[in-house]
């Protein structure tokens, strides 16, 4: 009679549940007036990068207008850009970094 219990079969999850999160690029934009040497010293403090690797990603910016100092989680990434608009401001330059969506 009436006794179906909606049933016991058990699909397989053959597609991943979760996918990965959005990551974020930190942008940091050149302008006329900040001074090398603090781009330097800030993208080694707050994305990690030895001396050497800080400087490529200076010139970079320098030479292009913009460049990637780190790729992060959104929070991650938006306290960055707070991070390095708080230093900026601090020390009295223009620098503008912003987070963006990657790929
Ligand atoms: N263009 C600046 C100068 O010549 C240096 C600079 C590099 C500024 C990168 C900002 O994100 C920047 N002093």
């Amino acid at each position: 009679p009436q006794d179906d219990d909606g049933g016991s079969v058990v699909l397989e999850r053959r597609t991943q549940k979760t996918k990965p999160p959005q990551m974020y690029q930190v942008v940091m934009l050149n302008d006329d007036y900040t001074p090398m040497e603090f781009v330097v010293v800030v993208i080694q403090e707050f994305f990690n990068k030895d001396r050497e690797t800080a400087t490529q990603i200076m010139l970079k910016i320098h030479l292009d207008g913009k460049g990637v100092c780190g790729v992060y989680s959104r929070d991650v990434a938006a306290s960055k850009v707070e991070q390095v608009q708080a230093a900026a401001r601090q020390a009295g330059h223009p620098l503008q970094c912003v987070s963006e969506p990657a790929e």
